[in-house]
């Protein structure tokens, strides 16, 4: 028997600028995705100033969905799939982001797109910002930083509503809005295009960017809403819950601590409102942040409908000696391994249970419908003289987290929409730039020196997942 609604959406993710190629393609502008190199688990992709002459740019071509979209859609339909999470890459739309005008060509793509997508059933799921803002907003505007930001998105929002509004329902205004509160440099560049001066103060950078996107977030759940009403918009958060070390209640507190440091942006957005604990930081810290009344009406007008997220791991955090009572820099933080779970081999901690956890603790702080846009395993895989893969890491990872999604709906009432594995079909890594680090379902032939056919190949979990879909989640064997 399923645990699952009827109308659960399986379904498969990916982004724009890690998937589609065509980086130059019909009149498509430079994004911050573009200038980001190769790297791997040791190597940190740089992001180089401009596109430079002998550089290794995996985004560029990526995996030329753009060249392959109707094989591949045809493909996505053969595993079942009733909905597919991708993102509109804002520089087809806008090349530069400061234009007046969109660019036809790059509308008509996401046309054609979502009408092969309708004509096999699949409900496309959208993501308006996945790490893909146009490089000239970075360059000229310095990024987030900058107020002007929330009118070009606001207006990249609004082109990209109108035009599909009786295509596309599902809706996400920023990917993974809260990465940047760890106040990683990778991460401050690709959610905010914001890079930090030495003489600056990250976190006071890092807070007025994430707040000036909460504001055009919640302009365009406003906007959205009256363009048509059956919208359903959501924020998209990366969930990985933090865990105390030990019993000790400093190590209890200290996680609490890191949960309130990552997860405030969920209270901006489905509350409408700044956590107190933060209103009273901000004040400590005398950031003097531009954030007028008026924005914290708009952001009160603009609550989401649901909260999307992403899950694939989870973090175990010890207090300092030392911890003092009132600092919330995650960057202080000190993470420790948790002693009861296995790594993948990106060393991310494979906790299915933390899933139910993350389900849970949404559910009872938000009481909001949840979205799993984004869940699975980075994993070498091998391809045997018979062209096949045999991924059956891939499958034990999937089945035990749907489990304990089961759970969540089944015994704790959790009012769950749908799971969208990510990078169902293999994909430049955001984080590495790699191709080998593969969630797929759907192999691709690339490896990391951008070398193979492209072509597209089944792996063992493509028919695993198939009858997921086809039993909507009863059969998990
Ligand atoms: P990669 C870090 C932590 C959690 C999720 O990540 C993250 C990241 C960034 O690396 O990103 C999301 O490709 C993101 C996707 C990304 C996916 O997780 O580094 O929304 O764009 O590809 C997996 O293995």
């Amino acid at each position: 028997m399923t645990k699952f609604p009827e109308g659960f959406l399986w379904g498969g993710a990916v982004a724009a600028h890690q998937f589609e190629g065509g980086w130059q393609a019909d009149g498509k502008g430079v994004s911050i995705a573009d200038v980001m190199t190769a790297g791997s688990n040791e190597q940190v992709r740089k992001i180089t100033n401009g596109i430079l002459p002998g550089e290794n740019y995996p985004n560029h071509e990526a995996i030329d969905f753009y060249g392959h979209y109707r094989e591949d859609v045809k493909l996505f339909s053969e595993l079942g799939l009733k909905c597919f999470r991708t993102s509109i890459a804002w520089t087809r739309i806008f090349p530069n982001g400061d234009e007046d005008e969109p660019n036809e060509a790059g509308l008509k793509f996401y046309d054609d797109l979502f009408d092969e997508l309708l004509k096999y059933n699949i409900e496309p799921v959208i993501t308006l910002s996945h790490f893909e803002m146009p490089y000239h907003l970075v360059t000229e505007y310095g990024g987030w930083r900058n107020r002007k930001m929330i009118d070009f998105f606001v207006k990249f929002a609004d082109v990209c509503f109108k035009r599909y509004q009786h295509k596309v329902k599902y809706w996400m205004t920023f990917n993974e809005i809260n990465n940047q509160t760890g106040l990683n440099e990778w991460a401050l560049f690709t959610n905010s295009g914001v890079q930090v001066q030495s003489d600056e103060d990250a976190e006071k950078v890092m807070y007025q960017a994430a707040h000036y996107e909460a504001v055009a977030s919640a302009l365009a759940v406003q906007i959205g809403h009256s363009i048509n009403p059956d919208f359903q918009i959501g924020c998209m958060l990366a969930m990985g819950p933090t865990y105390p070390a030990t019993s000790a209640p400093a190590d209890v507190m200290k996680a609490e601590r890191s949960m309130q440091a990552g997860y405030w942006l969920a209270d901006v957005q489905c509350k409408g409102r700044y956590p107190k604990w933060l209103q009273r930081y901000f004040d400590r810290r005398q950031f003097d942040l531009d954030m007028p009344l008026s924005d914290l009406d708009v952001l009160q007008a603009g609550k989401v409908d649901y909260i999307g997220f992403s899950y694939y791991a989870s973090h175990v955090i010890k207090a300092a000696e030392d911890e003092p009572a009132d600092f919330m820099t995650p960057t202080h933080n000190l993470e420790v391994p948790n002693p009861a779970l296995h790594r993948s081999d990106w060393g991310w901690e494979i906790d299915p249970v933390g899933l139910r956890y993350a389900l849970n603790w949404f559910s009872e702080r938000y009481d909001l419908p949840l979205f799993i846009v984004e869940n699975g395993l980075g994993a070498f895989d091998q391809v045997t003289d018979e062209g096949q893969i045999h991924d059956d890491y891939r499958i034990g990872y999937l089945r035990q987290h749907i489990e304990q999604m089961a759970l969540a709906v089944d015994v704790d009432g959790v009012d769950l929409m749908g799971y969208t594995p990510w990078g169902f079909i293999d994909l430049v890594s955001a984080g590495t730039g790699q191709m080998d680090k593969r969630y797929g379902l759907i192999y691709v032939d690339k490896n990391d020196a951008g070398e193979g056919t492209l072509a597209r190949g089944k792996k063992d979990s493509f028919d695993w997942f198939h009858k997921v879909i086809a039993s909507n989640g009863a059969d998990l064997s």
